[in-house]
């Protein structure tokens, strides 16, 4: 097989980056290790900044979002019943977009199968190779026979676990992390939010979150040690340490249910650099992990996306190679600021386990002080609602 451009990993990245591209009449294939519905199964994010917003309209996939989609002007914080709203409107003239992941997907897979793109599912054994030689090629088994595509450029989008991020040399790559003594048990309910705005509240129980997917569809998180496993949380039990977690006037107009998902995630920091290696590009979580309290996980594929779409096309179609060496150095810039964010955000909201008495009076006083300072509410909203391309 020949393209001009494999991208392996059909999540979020990959599929906006081949829908960008095959838009643009640059010829893809998509190589995904799972399915179809193993990927629309995945509940992750569910915050779009107004950037990505924008992205997925001009990528001709926001339809559905437009009339799905829940546009949020601000959120809470809150230390124990001390609330606080960040009115991202007021502040910044933007909002968010409440629409999760999952549907995001959704959208682009069949926007994908509309322009009738490349998508092989259930492929194996990924190998990327010569990508610093003029004549680039990747190899992958599927339905036990190996395959060849030939190509210009290889796009990393394959995640945290992938094979792309260590095509790079390990001497060629710098890695930087963080990794968080807690993780996040999440919980998916047919109820109603007990906020209609998301809430992030820190309490002397540690960190819970209220957020949303639909009026009558709820996601929720709860900030627990790395050692529980979902077996150790009956449905009765989480509800519980929420109601401890979030302020009295929230935690009573909550409805409980049975959960629909439940799972715990770890978070981390992560960053690898270059995003480059001749004709590989990482995009996504394939080179950046944050935790997701700042919730710009997804945002940042999104972003990444943005600058090497436009750089892909420049190359291919305009043979100028500037946006191709820029990526590397422009994509980092962003991401590092995000990775300040969402590590900062992280701080100043979950409990620290043998942390000291000094810890708890710092998240209380950084939250007054947002209470009290348009300033100080300003520059979390401007993070919040996503930094410039
Ligand atoms: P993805 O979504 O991990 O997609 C990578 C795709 O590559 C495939 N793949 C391979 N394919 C072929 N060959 C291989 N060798 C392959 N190895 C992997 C995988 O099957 C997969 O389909 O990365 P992408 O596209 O860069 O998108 C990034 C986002 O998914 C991610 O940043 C966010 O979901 C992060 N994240 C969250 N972000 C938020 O903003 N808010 C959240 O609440 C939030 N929750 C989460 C999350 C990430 C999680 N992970 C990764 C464990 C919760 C979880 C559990
Ligand atoms: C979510 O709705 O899953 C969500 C919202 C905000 C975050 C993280 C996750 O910061």
């Amino acid at each position: 097989m020949k393209t001009e451009v494999v991208i392996v990993g059909g999540g979020p990245s990959g599929l906006l980056l081949s829908q960008l591209l095959n838009r643009a009449g640059v010829d893809t294939i998509v190589l995904e290790r799972a399915s179809r519905d193993h990927v629309l199964s995945r509940i992750r994010a569910g915050v779009l900044e107004s950037g990505t917003v924008e992205m997925l309209r001009a990528a001709g996939v926001g339809a559905r979002m437009e009339r799905d989609g829940m546009e949020h002007e601000g959120c809470y914080l809150t230390d124990d019943d001390l609330m606080v709203r960040i009115n991202f409107h007021e502040l910044t003239g933007k909002s968010v977009m409440i629409y999760g992941q999952t549907e995001v997907t959704a959208d682009l897979y069949a926007a994908q199968d509309a322009m009738g793109t490349t998508i092989l599912h259930g492929v194996e054994d990924v190998a990327i190779h010569d990508v610093t030689s003029s004549a680039p090629y990747v190899e992958f088994t599927q339905g036990g026979a190996r395959q060849r595509i030939d190509c210009a450029y290889v796009a990393g989008c394959d995640g945290f676990h992938g094979v792309s991020r260590q095509t790079i040399p390990a001497d060629k790559r710098r890695e930087f992390e963080r990794v968080y003594p807690f993780g996040w048990l999440g919980l998916l309910s047919r109820t109603p939010p007990a906020s209609d705005e998301i809430v992030y509240a820190n309490s002397t129980h540690g960190f819970a979150l209220v957020s949303m997917r639909s009026p009558s569809l709820s996601r929720y998180y709860v900030q627990v040690p790395l050692t529980d496993k979902v077996e150790d949380w009956s449905d009765d039990r989480f509800w519980e340490e929420l109601s401890r977690r979030l302020p009295q006037q929230v935690a009573q107009d909550m409805v409980t249910g049975p959960s629909i998902e439940k799972s715990i995630a770890p978070l981390r920091s992560f960053v690898s650099e270059p995003l480059r290696w001749g004709s590989l590009f990482l995009v996504g979580d394939a080179a950046h992990i944050v935790p997701p309290t700042g919730a710009k996980g997804l945002n940042l594929a999104v972003s990444d996306v943005f600058y090497l779409h436009q750089a892909l096309i420049d190359a291919l179609k305009r043979n100028d190679m500037s946006g191709v060496e820029a990526y590397s150095d422009r994509a980092l810039a962003r991401i590092w600021k995000a990775m300040r964010f969402s590590w900062q955000m992280t701080a100043m909201l979950h409990r620290f386990e043998g942390e000291d008495d000094f810890a708890p009076q710092m998240r209380k006083a950084t939250m007054l002080h947002l209470a009290q300072s348009e300033t100080a509410r300003r520059d979390l909203a401007e993070n919040y609602i996503g930094l410039p391309f």
